[in-house]
């Protein structure tokens, strides 16, 4: 192939990523459909229907943002800087004021880009959450991924408690080609994260994915077997890269909050996956999260196929928020 044909295959390839990222942007814009109704429509209503900026504005903002479950304490915070920056850089007009928030919310989004990264060697990622929060599927989708960049996925049937849910993922592990390693209900789950380890040393795996039962953070001995769960991994794979991937439900709200800041005291969650955003108007809680956990949103859950799971990335976030329709 001479120069010029070369490069038409590159641009061909670049073509194909370009189109692949509009695919997820649209996506993305769809998933967070009910929030761009509820929160963002709102928002934006208060800065066109106000002619001045007035403490009206803000209150009404405020109110919003709080329904919109930005949290209490975001919400007085991105209020507070929005009425020190109109004093300072004064600020007249309700559309300027509307890009500055714009800017705050994506300064207060900024971080690294989530996603998860491979170390060499064995990865061990221990999913943690309450019931129903999405850990199961969140697995599957995650188990797909690195499975189509032809690395070498395992399971491990952590979920020893609920009745059917090593079942549930032995049926993806089948559906997706991906070794699953179990034991019988009732056993003791730290035993089966121990074998699983065994086993993904042995046949050299990139990743261990590790299901776990769901589990109130406030259920003191739920959250103790946890913490021993870790203990085994870590024991066992201290050679590998260890992390702990909390999954939390956006439907849920505030209460997300305080789940994230139990799990985090027992087991040291490395990462966050925001699941069923799809399902609620106030993705707000992203924000929240954020803000106010200091811990990374890796990746974020908008539907059930598996290229509803994307990584988290801010500033695309909040484009697909704000973007014209
Ligand atoms: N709409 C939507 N549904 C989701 C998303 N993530 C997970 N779900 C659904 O949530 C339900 C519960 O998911 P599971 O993965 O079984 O949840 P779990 O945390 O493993 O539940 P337990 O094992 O009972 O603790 C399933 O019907 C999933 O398809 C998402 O991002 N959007
Ligand atoms: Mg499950």
């Amino acid at each position: 192939m001479n120069f010029f044909g070369r490069n038409k295959e590159k641009n061909k390839d670049k073509e194909v990523i370009e189109d692949k990222n509009k695919g997820l942007i649209s996506r993305l814009k769809e998933g967070l459909a009910k929030t761009r109704h509820g929160l963002v429509d709102k928002v934006t209503n208060i800065f066109s229907n106000h002619l001045v900026i007035d403490d009206e504005l803000f209150e009404e903002l405020e109110e919003v943002l709080i329904q919109a479950d930005v949290g209490v304490h975001t919400t007085m915070q991105l209020i507070e800087e929005l009425e020190v920056a109109v004093e300072e850089e004064k600020i007249k007009t309700t559309d300027a004021l509307m890009e500055l928030f714009h800017a705050k919310l994506a300064v207060m989004l900024q971080e690294e880009d989530g996603g998860l990264e491979l170390a060499e060697g064995l990865n061990v990622l221990m999913v943690v959450g309450v019931n129903g929060a999405g850990k199961t599927t969140t697995i599957a989708k995650i188990a797909k991924k690195f499975k189509d960049k032809d690395k070498k996925v395992m399971l491990a049937a952590g979920d020893t408690f609920r009745a059917g849910a090593i079942d549930q993922l032995e049926v993806w592990g089948d559906r997706l080609g991906i070794n699953v390693i179990a034991q019988q209900e009732g056993s003791d789950s730290a035993a089966v994260a121990y074998d699983a380890v065994q086993s993904a040393r042995s046949k050299n795996a990139d990743v261990l994915i590790v299901d776990t039962a769901g589990r109130l953070h406030t259920q003191k001995n739920l959250m103790d077997e946890l913490k021993k769960v870790k203990r085994v991994i870590e024991r066992e794979a201290s050679d590998a890269h260890v992390e702990v991937l909390l999954v939390l439900d956006a439907t849920t709200g505030q209460n997300a909050i305080s789940q994230a800041k139990l799990f985090d005291k027992a087991v040291a969650v490395d990462g966050i996956a925001l699941t069923k955003l799809d399902g609620t108007a106030k993705g707000g809680v992203v924000i929240a999260v954020k803000n106010e956990l200091g811990i990374p949103i890796k990746l974020i859950g908008i539907g059930e196929a598996a290229e509803d799971l994307q990584d988290f990335h801010p500033k695309e976030f909040v484009d697909a928020l704000f973007a014209d329709k």
